[in-house]
């Protein structure tokens, strides 16, 4: 996949993009990643890419000029490339939606920055509005960047194979199961027996009713979502039933 980010501040994006998993995909060939200033395409005198809203008002709202032409320069050469700007008033951002962008050959992703965007630009260069959730940001970047991170995970070979994107939290509704890992006592603290017994039907059965414990603990919202069946009903109501009697 081709992803092309357009942005006032690409320094902004080298970490994350260059260690760990994404930095893997790129170096592997699976996540073509280009970074494109937008400030060199302003015509203005000192290159500036934003002024003063019209109507009055805080902060600075970019110009729709630089915007505009880095689109133009950027789509030519990713013709059909699905345009999204990051930005408050978008959709949120979901599992299924990062999953669905994930099928795409190339994605631009324009960043905003200050108060907002010239809604010319956006009108004439953009697909989509996509947010990453409902909270305020200073900018589109940190957003692209979870963006890409989300969908990278989806790109057949950006996970090792042993982990599927589709076992994760969130894949059918639930919130995932306690994990433990060595030593098997730490300070006292044991891991529980069913995970060292090598009965592979048992744990699959822990770490479901664990799953279930915790979204019904934390997240029961997402009950109502969920992919369950009727063994789980069967717990759930176990669940339920224990936890009245708790507390
Ligand atoms: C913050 C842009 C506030 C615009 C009209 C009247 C990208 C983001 C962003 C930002 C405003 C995302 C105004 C979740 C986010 C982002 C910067 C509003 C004031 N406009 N997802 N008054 N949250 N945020 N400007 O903030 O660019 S995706």
């Amino acid at each position: 996949m081709t992803i092309n980010i357009l942005t006032i501040f690409p320094e902004m994006f080298s970490g994350v993009f260059s260690a760990s998993i994404l930095g893997r995909a790129r170096e592997q060939g699976l996540l073509d990643i280009t970074l494109t200033d937008i400030r060199p395409f302003s015509a203005a005198k000192h290159k500036n890419t934003d002024d003063y809203p019209f109507g009055g008002g805080a902060g600075m709202v970019m110009t729709a000029q630089p915007i505009m032409d880095a689109m133009a320069s950027v789509s030519a050469s990713l013709p059909g490339a699905r345009r999204i700007y990051l930005g408050p008033r978008g959709k949120t951002l979901t599992t299924a939606l990062a999953r669905e962008l994930a099928r795409e050959e190339s994605l631009i992703l324009l960043c905003g920055h200050y108060e907002g965007v010239d809604q010319r630009a956006l009108d004439t260069c953009v697909d989509e509005e996509i947010s990453i959730g409902d909270y305020i940001l200073t900018g589109g970047e940190l957003a692209a960047m979870v963006l890409t991170d989300c969908v990278a995970r989806f790109i057949p070979g950006v996970l090792g194979s042993a982990e599927s994107p589709e076992e994760e939290s969130f894949s059918d509704g639930l919130l995932e199961y306690p994990q433990y890992t060595r030593p098997r006592d730490l300070d006292g603290m044991s891991v529980p027996e069913v995970l060292l017994s090598g009965d592979h039907a048992k744990i699959r059965a822990w770490r479901r009713r664990e799953s279930l414990a915790a979204t019904l603990r934390y997240r029961p919202d997402l009950l109502k979502t969920a992919e369950l069946d009727a063994k789980d009903q069967k717990i759930l109501k176990e669940l339920e039933e224990s936890c009245f009697s708790e507390s």
